[in-house]
């Protein structure tokens, strides 16, 4: 007990808390003065030592909550009810580097504190918003050159992964004022006798860099997504199933063993360069089956680095989804997913987060693979991405111009 008190005091050195400390605790503490002065005296000054330490470690915190969305029905993976809206992490007209160090969302009730189930969460994402400071710009302000291409989002909470903290050290360099895009939507996998509103609760974790004596570790975020071949059909036509995929026209051909599948929604065909076309969000038939996809462009990196964060997103079903390095033939990464007791969502996926890092390669062929296993007597529909986060190699804030900042409204 004085051993946690006294370590109170000394790291809490705002006057109002040594007072709220000594309050509760004059007694012991006073005892423990007289008995044990020379041990608070070492005591204090390895925590003053910590204290110091601490300083580095100073993580804020910025909250945001959606509007109220409204389930009333059934709202199946990508089809419900969304939030889009203009954020900022700190509010003022002037820019300095702050670090994106983490994320949490999580689903609360219109009075937006009381927690609701995990599972009416479909994702929330966080989005450079280009017509406010766009990409060139950005790139001349942060001084990297044009083959630092940054993906449209840059961070992504799903279903199953609804927290995620980087290494120590590591994070997204961002400006504290910059324009973002924030965007939610809920989903509902049960019929409900009454509607029922939710809030998606997103609170977002940085650190401004001058409270760093030493340098942070600047992250790249890349997204790749597992893609199914799509046949045309026989008019000619390539066209995505409607959503509940009725009289759908749409084939899609998994080209390594004949199978045939459906695209999930039109909304994510994806033309590639030989003309045929693809989708990341397909139809999954009864039984167990693993798809594979090498990644036609790598893992889009600039240079060979270290791969330190993969957040993975699959639909309910999915069993596992790996990454491979097929130039050196082996496993990276290997991601298993967990399902609701009740297989109304998934509770749980594995990421990955290692100051370590894995070591990958601009010029190297990659793989994900995924298995779902589905045991019910419909298709359901599946994605297999991977969000990545690899140490980049280009960032320097010494080579920041703040002067070429545009004024953002
Ligand atoms: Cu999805």
């Amino acid at each position: 007990m004085p051993e946690f008190i006294l370590m109170k005091i000394c790291l809490s050195p705002t006057l109002d808390k040594i007072l709220k400390n000594l309050k509760y605790s004059v007694l012991g503490l006073s005892l423990f003065i007289v008995f044990n002065a020379f041990a608070i005296q070492k005591a204090c000054a390895e925590a003053n030592i910590k204290a110091t330490a601490e300083k580095q470690l100073v993580i804020h915190e910025v909250e945001h909550l959606s509007k109220v969305l409204t389930l009333d029905r059934i709202y199946k993976s990508m089809e419900g009810p969304t939030d889009n809206q203009n954020f900022r992490f700190v509010e003022s007209d002037t820019s300095e580097l702050i670090w994106l160090v983490g994320m949490e969302v999580d689903i609360v009730g219109e009075d937006g504190k009381t927690s609701q189930a995990p599972s009416f969460l479909c994702h929330t994402n966080v989005s450079f918003d280009s017509t406010k400071l766009n990409s060139k710009t950005r790139r001349e302000v942060f001084g990297l050159s044009p083959k630092h291409v940054l993906d449209y989002k840059f961070i992504d909470m799903v279903q199953g992964h609804n927290k995620i903290d980087f290494p120590k050290h590591f994070g997204v360099p961002l400006l504290s004022n910059e324009p973002f895009k924030l965007s939610s939507m809920v989903m509902n996998w049960e019929q409900r006798d009454k509607p029922i509103g939710v809030m998606v609760k997103m609170i977002a974790k940085y650190v401004y860099d001058r409270d760093f004596d030493e340098d942070m570790i600047p992250l790249l975020r890349k997204g790749s997504a597992l893609q199914v071949p799509i046949k045309k059909n026989k008019t000619g036509k390539t066209a995505g199933a409607d959503s509940d995929h009725a009289g759908c026209a749409t084939e899609m051909k998994n080209e390594d063993d004949g199978e045939l599948f459906q695209s999930a929604s039109d909304a994510n065909l994806i033309k590639h360069k030989d003309g045929e076309i693809f989708s990341y969000h397909w139809f999954v038939p009864p039984g167990r089956h693993v798809y594979r996809y090498t990644l036609d462009y790598g893992l889009r990196i600039p240079w060979d680095t270290t791969l330190h964060v993969i957040v993975p997103h699959v639909h309910v079903y999915a069993t596992y989804i790996e990454l491979r390095d097929l130039t050196e033939n082996k496993s990276l990464f290997k991601g298993k997913s967990q399902n609701f007791k009740n297989n109304l969502g998934l509770e749980s996926l594995d990421h990955y987060s290692s100051e370590q890092g894995i070591p990958v390669y601009k010029d190297h062929q990659y793989e994900i693979v995924t298995e779902y296993n589905n045991p019910t007597k419909n298709d359901i529909d599946a994605m297999a991405m991977m969000y990545m986060y690899f140490r980049d190699k280009e960032f320097d804030k010494k080579k920041m111009n703040y002067s070429l900042i545009p004024k953002i409204d």
